[in-house]
């Protein structure tokens, strides 16, 4: 595609590129998914923000189509410790969602949903990040079935558990809520340079 901004990211921001205790898989991408890949009928699809928003939001797979688009390459970190490095995500910057929603200013965490009940949360100003984008495409292609087709969230900088796939919404709230993975076991943050990877073991 000519013309979408390209942002390169620096995922490791002066550290080291690979994280400790991470080994690369190459040209190999992993699926790693809890449960079942959900089928996604793209005539019912909607994607909502909501909770403390300003304007509540809710698109269709049709209204999805008109927001605007970017480009981010970065690399790729799961927990489980595969890395995999230079990925083109393409899709609609975070940015741009929010500027739609407008979180309110007692919005302090997110939690993400998806199709089939997997979630994740964070702090809200991670979504803040110029990196964050809600991506279709991947390496030019549109995201297969396991990859999270139609769309995932890509938090590049943290551990992929974070990077939800089959993305149904974002709900904005006053306090945490621990997501599928955080309610077992996982970190809270996830930030792979100081692997934190498990609630118990930083
Ligand atoms: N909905 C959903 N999103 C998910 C998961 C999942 O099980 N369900 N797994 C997470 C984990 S642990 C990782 S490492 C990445 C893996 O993304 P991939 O399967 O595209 O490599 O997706 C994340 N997003
Ligand atoms: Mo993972």
């Amino acid at each position: 595609m000519e013309g979408l901004e390209r942002i390169e990211v620096d995922t490791a921001r002066g550290r080291e590129r690979v994280p400790p205790g991470q080994y690369l898989v190459g040209d190999r991408w992993p699926i790693l998914t809890y449960g079942q890949t959900p089928e996604v009928d793209l005539s019912v699809w909607s994607f909502s923000m909501d909770g403390l928003v300003e304007n509540p939001v809710r698109l269709s797979w049709e209204d999805w189509q008109e927001l605007p688009e970017v480009e981010v390459r970065a690399d790729m970190h799961c927990v489980t410790s595969w890395s995999k490095l230079d990925n083109l995500w393409r899709g609609v910057p975070a940015k741009a969602l929010l500027d739609l929603a407008k979180p309110k200013p007692e919005a302090r965490f997110f939690s993400a949903f998806c199709e089939g009940g997997y979630t994740t949360n964070l702090p809200v100003e991670e979504l803040y990040e110029p990196d964050v984008l809600f991506a279709t495409h991947h390496n030019g292609e549109p995201l297969s079935a396991g990859h999270g087709f139609p769309m995932r969230l890509v938090i590049p900088r943290l551990y992929a558990w974070k990077s939800a796939k089959w993305l149904r919404g974002i709900e904005f709230l006053p306090e945490d809520r621990p997501g599928f993975w955080e309610r077992n076991g996982y970190h809270a943050y996830g930030d792979p340079w100081r692997e934190q990877r498990y609630s118990f073991s930083f």
